[in-house]
């Protein structure tokens, strides 16, 4: 049996969830073996993962993967990782979610989840679109690109996921890519990895809902465009502003050590309650 054989027979619900629903050529597939690339990589056994995802086509990778696994609510994602991380501190909490999920309808719970630099990894699959209900514009789709519901293109401004979570607290943020697997897999794992909030913002192209109402009527024009597009951190920082147009830095943004607030709750039990009372025998407590 090969490498990837065992991997998906050992992670994937490969015998009761397939075939899966995602377009050929959809980016949330790579997604899908990155997780697990990083999971494995990572040594970590299948019980110590939870997975915790919301509504929408990149919803769908926690019906995939044989881990412990919640598909909550659309936006939902984060209120249900919070509650399971502080329920259980030991366990590695990933909540994925696409760009409609996490920053238009669960946005607020984002920017909290950020604040409060709780124990949680968030896998966030931006595509500019809300994939799975058949292509309405979402909080990052692009000034002026057309989508279902801005029909003479987007005249809002969107988000810029990275700034916005670095700005709301978050220990980690990073910026990936699904046309670039290799450093995909080591800022996911990295991120499952530190302590707090981290977040990895994964472009990954929807060429289905996005791409043919925007000249990339393919997928592979999709990846070739994120072949050109996107750029290192480093060598963007160094360009000069007007080559900077049109490009889109990979790589780290924000990584600090603080303690997640999970572990600020057991500090604080610990305190309040150095050694915990035994209970008398015979007292009937
Ligand atoms: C409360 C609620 N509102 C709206 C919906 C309908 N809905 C399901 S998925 C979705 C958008 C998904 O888009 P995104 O989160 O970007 O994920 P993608 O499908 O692009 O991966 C919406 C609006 C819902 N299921 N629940
Ligand atoms: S509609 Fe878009 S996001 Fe959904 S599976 Fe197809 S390509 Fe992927």
């Amino acid at each position: 049996m090969s490498d990837v054989t065992e991997l998906i027979h050992h992670y994937l619900r490969h015998n009761k969830k397939f075939p899966h629903v995602f377009c050929a050529g959809c980016g949330h597939g790579i997604v899908l073996g990155s997780l697990i690339r990083s999971i494995h990589g990572l040594g970590l056994e299948k019980d110590d993962v939870c997975i915790v995802a919301g509504i929408g086509c990149s919803g769908r990778i926690a019906a995939y993967v044989d881990f412990n696994t919640v598909h909550t609510t659309h936006g939902r994602a984060l209120t249900f990782a919070t509650g399971i991380k502080m329920a259980n501190p030991k366990l590695k909490v990933i909540a994925i979610m696409g760009d409609g999920d996490a920053f238009s309808i669960g946005g607020n719970h984002l920017i909290h989840a950020a604040r409060r630099n709780i124990g949680v990894t968030a896998l966030v699959l931006n595509n500019y679109i809300y994939g799975m209900t058949g292509g309405q514009c979402s909080a990052t789709t692009p000034q002026g690109a057309n989508t279902q519901t801005t029909p003479f293109g987007q005249m809002e401004k969107s988000f810029d996921l990275v700034d916005l979570t670095r700005a709301a607290g978050a220990n980690g943020v990073y910026r990936g890519s699904v046309f670039h697997v290799n450093m995909l897999d080591r800022l996911v794992s990295t991120a499952i990895e530190r302590p707090g909030f981290n977040l990895v913002e994964i472009i990954s192209p929807c060429h289905t809902q996005y791409g043919r109402k925007n000249k990339y009527k393919t997928a592979v024009d999709m990846y070739s465009w994120l072949k050109h597009t996107c750029v290192k951190r480093e060598k963007y920082e160094a360009m000069k502003p007007e080559d900077r147009k049109d490009k889109l830095p990979i790589g780290t943004f924000a990584e600090h050590d603080t303690k997640g607030l999970e572990e600020l709750y057991a500090d604080l039990r610990t305190s309040l309650c150095p050694q915990p009372t035994e209970a008398v025998e015979g007292s009937g407590k």
